[in-house]
């Protein structure tokens, strides 16, 4: 077994539902060019109850799976650690707002996981895992361990699927299927999401949360 199919192992025995490799140049992460995917399924039932909006116990869950994301982010990083390698993890949901702009992260969890392989992004411009839709919650972390990669080009899955664009309460879903060559902001206006949660959902999920794009969604479905 090699070294990455150990730590590969370690994580899903720990508790990831799926866990991919990528490398990516550029990132800003310094001699940390491989970047480690994490993917952890939320659960059907919860997200079933998502209906004009999220409900108490989904504010709850994604709290915890945020939480138990970081957890495993960490173990991960003492994993390669303690075989001589660095690391660095993209907290679970943390927006930076470095340049005035309230909507970033460090790196974009989405990003890693299609070039990981483990999936593609959606009109809800979400990321669409290959079994589990957008049911999941991702983390990554970055290392100088070099990891056994393949180039992989997702493709959205949508179609003539509108299904999240018309649910949407805020309108912040444009429509527009996701292509890799057209890699800018003309899928989300995340201004009008973000404005909505905090109008409408404050006294559930803190204005944090909404998920109605996430249980519409038929790739979300089994
Ligand atoms: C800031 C943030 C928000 C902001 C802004 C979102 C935005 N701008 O997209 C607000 C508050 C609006 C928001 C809302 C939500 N969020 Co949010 N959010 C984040 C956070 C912390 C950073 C996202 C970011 O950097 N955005 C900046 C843009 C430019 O990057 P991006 O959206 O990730 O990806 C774009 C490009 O990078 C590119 N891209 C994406 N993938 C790929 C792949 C390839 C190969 C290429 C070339 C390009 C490319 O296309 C995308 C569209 O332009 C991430 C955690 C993280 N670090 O990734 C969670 C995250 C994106 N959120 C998540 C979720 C679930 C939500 C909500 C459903 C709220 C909820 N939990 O109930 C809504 C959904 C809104 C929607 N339809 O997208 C999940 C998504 C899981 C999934 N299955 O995709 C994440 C990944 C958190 C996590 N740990 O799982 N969020
Ligand atoms: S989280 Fe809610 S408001 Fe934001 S894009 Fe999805 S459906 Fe629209
Ligand atoms: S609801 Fe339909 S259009 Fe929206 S992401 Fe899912 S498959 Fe794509």
């Amino acid at each position: 077994m090699t070294f990455q199919d150990k730590l590969k192992q370690f994580l899903l025995d720990n508790g990831a539902t799926d866990v991919g490799f990528a490398h990516i140049d550029e990132a800003g992460f310094g001699e940390c060019r491989y970047a480690v995917s994490i993917v952890v399924k939320l659960s059907e039932a919860i997200i079933d109850e998502i209906n004009e909006g999220p409900t108490h116990t989904y504010f709850h869950h994604y709290r915890t799976v945020n939480a138990f994301i970081d957890q495993l982010l960490l173990k991960a990083g003492l994993f390669l650690d303690k075989a001589g390698y660095k690391y660095i993890p993209v907290a679970a949901s943390q927006s930076i707002n470095d340049k005035g702009w309230n909507y970033a992260g460090r790196y974009s969890h989405k990003k890693v996981a299609c070039f990981a392989g483990l999936g593609s992004i959606g009109k809800n411009t979400l990321f669409l895992h290959n079994l589990y839709g957008a049911q999941v919650r991702l983390g990554t972390i970055f290392t100088d361990c070099a990891f056994e990669t393949e180039v992989h080009v997702p493709v959205s899955p949508c179609k003539d699927c509108n299904l999240c664009v018309v649910a949407c309460p805020a309108n912040a879903i444009i429509g527009r299927e996701w292509s890799i060559e057209q890699d800018d902001d003309v899928y989300l206006l995340p201004e009008k999401c973000s404005e909505y949660m905090k109008k409408n959902f404050n006294k559930i999920g803190r204005g944090a949360v909404c998920g109605i794009c996430i249980a519409v969604c038929p790739r979300s479905k089994k």
